[in-house]
């Protein structure tokens, strides 16, 4: 119920709005309302009250939680169902989990902090609490196992139109799966499936974004290499502001929708198109590090299935399906 209300005051945000005609609304007594305002208030709503205006929600760009993100969400299939928790371990270790049993495609699994953040090959994530992102999409996408690597495209591409259209920050994509800001890592996605020879059973899409970071929140081995919108804020504009974790996933997974119905009906070229114009790898030489042994040469293209096509400086042309790149 505690929800209904702020519903009523988000409705109204900035504006007052009277205890009875919210009672009225909801069918509660005033004194009701008024223990639902205080519950607001102690998980950190900040609401202002005058005996004769009654309530105004002041905008807090800090609250994050399943109502904050679900609040006007229009998406149809992205999130309809969305799971928030203070603590996880890993959100795409809960979405594997969860995929175990029944489950709805689509489902957003989201965590404040996680204590078990990973990446890619073993490797970490941090995932401090307050500061970002960290979420996982379950999907049951209809495409052969060996087309996944487009799913981590679409992503990309969906956290890249997102950033742009709220912020118009020059974010880039760093085959195969990073989107750099100002060249250091804004955001990372770690997209694992489980699956038979002709189809995948579930797919889990972990996406980790750095949003209100300042440097200091990063490990001492990161602030180098790691960037956050607040970060990049204070350092180009000196700005420093909390930006809305519950507007940026929406618009996310707003995004993330309108490029996975691409994906149903396997207009990849497009995914792939937006891919290229907001890679920073391409056309660039590069060195690619496939964990074995670094090679140098030029990034030409991506192919049809996300793989980077990629001229040796001995002139061979080879595919590389995963690796590390580094940009000379
Ligand atoms: P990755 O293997 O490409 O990147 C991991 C590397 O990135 C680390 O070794 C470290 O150098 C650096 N790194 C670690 N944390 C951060 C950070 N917060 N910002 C910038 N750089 C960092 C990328 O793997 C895939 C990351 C996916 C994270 C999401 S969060 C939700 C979901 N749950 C989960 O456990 N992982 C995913």
């Amino acid at each position: 119920m505690k929800y209904d209300v702020l519903k009523i005051l988000k409705d109204n945000e900035d504006n007052f709005i009277s205890g009875t005609k919210i009672s009225k609304m909801l069918n509660v007594s005033r004194t009701q309302i008024w223990k639902y305002i205080l519950e607001l208030k102690n998980i950190g709503y900040i609401i202002e009250s005058s005996s004769n205006k009654g309530y105004k929600l002041i905008k807090n760009e800090d609250m994050y939680n399943d109502f904050e993100i679900k609040y006007k969400m229009s998406t149809n299939l992205i999130g309809n169902e969305v799971m928030f928790f203070e603590t996880l371990d890993s959100t795409n270790t809960y979405a594997k989990i969860l995929a175990q049993k029944e489950f709805e495609n689509g489902t957003v699994i989201v965590a404040d902090q996680q204590n078990m953040g990973r990446g890619r090959l073993g490797r970490t994530w941090s995932s401090v609490k307050g500061k970002g992102i960290w979420m996982s999409i379950l999907l049951k996408p209809d495409i052969i196992p060996s087309k996944i690597q487009i799913i981590t495209l679409a992503a990309a591409v969906s956290i890249v139109r997102a950033i742009k259209e709220l912020y118009n920050l020059e974010v880039k994509i760093k085959w195969p799966n990073d989107i750099l800001l100002d060249g250091k890592k804004l955001s990372g996605i770690l997209t694992e499936m489980s699956c038979s020879i002709e189809e995948i059973n579930y797919l889990v899409l972990g996406i980790g974004i750095n949003i209100n970071h300042i440097s200091d929140d990063f490990p001492f081995e990161l602030r180098d290499i790691a960037t956050s919108i607040r970060k990049y804020y204070y350092e180009k504009f000196n700005i420093d502001k909390i930006f809305s974790r519950s507007d940026i996933i929406k618009k996310v997974l707003i995004s993330f929708e309108e490029i996975y119905k691409l994906i149903t009906e396997k207009e990849f070229d497009v995914i792939i198109n937006e891919w290229r114009v907001n890679s920073c790898t391409l056309g660039k030489k590069i060195e690619v590090n496939d964990f074995s042994k670094k090679i140098s040469g030029i990034a030409l293209d991506i192919d049809d299935e996300g793989r980077l096509i990629f001229k040796k400086e001995n002139g061979e042309i080879i595919n590389i399906l995963s690796g590390e790149v580094s940009l000379n």
